[in-house]
């Protein structure tokens, strides 16, 4: 197998096209009727058949276009080989806020994104409901429907609108409502609106100025952080980590060091 890593905006291209068909699919079996499938980590963590078959879609868009790819999905898991001949790996989750599309919340995207060696390179973010699409390339910049996106210019954190989600497990559920306690008092309020995909692409163009979550997955993060790095704000972990389950801080600059500071006093990346 040769490498074949093509420009990130020749694969952002082919992200939007495959996530734009995904999402239409997904709108259509909504519109159709839709019910639990099954549940995984807990009996809250649904999954549904647009879920399997929204992803079944992506796979086989991706494998008719770029075969000798890997690919990271919600549902299938790294359906093809984990390391990819060809050097490129596609992240997706086929619907990002799966509750709010079971109780048909217009709330919930299709995250695709492509990573190079390691590195997130292109990614798309669509609302499922809404049509609204997110697009980001490295070093290209944060896109919303052509328009280039830049975050908050808040300076103040108790000003700041604060986006965050909460786990599954009841344990981990519990910490993070005590988290969210110590902190709703520091800041403007606080928003849990159900797909970090999207929380994170509103924290892009300063819908909300901030988000932070515990226990992201790579294709809860993949698409929608890249946009939001690229509107400008810090996407990391917690004392210099990388962003990932542990914690996912996106804030601006301005803001990002209180904001830590404050999760770690408080433990954010703690608990089951
Ligand atoms: C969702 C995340 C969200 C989190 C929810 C859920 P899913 O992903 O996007 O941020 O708060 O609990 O995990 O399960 O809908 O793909």
């Amino acid at each position: 197998m040769t490498r074949s890593v093509p420009p990130p905006a020749e694969l952002l291209e082919i992200a939007v096209e495959v996530a734009r068909d995904a999402a239409a699919t997904a709108y259509r079996m909504r519109a159709e009727g839709v019910s639990i499938a099954a549940t995984k980590s807990t009996v809250t963590d649904v999954v549904t058949a647009a879920d399997r078959a929204v992803e079944r879609q992506v796979l086989d868009a991706l494998a008719k276009q770029r075969p000798d790819d890997a690919v990271l999905g919600e549902e299938y898991g790294a359906a093809e080989a984990a390391a990819a001949p060809s050097g490129v790996r596609w992240i997706v989750d086929p619907i990002d806020g799966t509750v709010n599309y079971l109780y048909a919340i217009p709330y919930c995207a299709v995250s695709l994104a492509a990573e190079v060696d390691g590195e997130v390179v292109a990614g798309v973010v669509r609302n499922i409901f809404t049509g609204e699409e997110w697009t980001a390339t490295a070093g290209g910049g944060a896109w919303r429907d052509g328009r280039r996106l830049r975050c908050s210019t808040e300076t103040d954190p108790g000003q700041a609108l604060v986006a965050t989600g909460f786990g599954y497990d009841p344990g981990r559920r519990s910490h993070q409502a005590r988290v969210i306690a110590e902190l709703i008092p520091h800041v403007r309020d606080i928003r849990r609106l159900g797909a970090a995909a999207l929380d994170l692409c509103l924290a892009a163009e300063g819908r909300v100025d901030a988000y932070y979550e515990k226990g992201l997955a790579a294709w809860d993060l993949a698409a929608g952080g890249l946009v939001a790095a690229e509107a400008g704000l810090r996407v990391t972990g917690l004392r210099g980590l990388p962003a990932g389950p542990d914690l996912v801080i996106a804030a601006p600059p301005a803001l990002f060091q209180p904001l830590h500071d404050r999760l770690a006093d408080l433990d954010a990346s703690g608990g089951p």
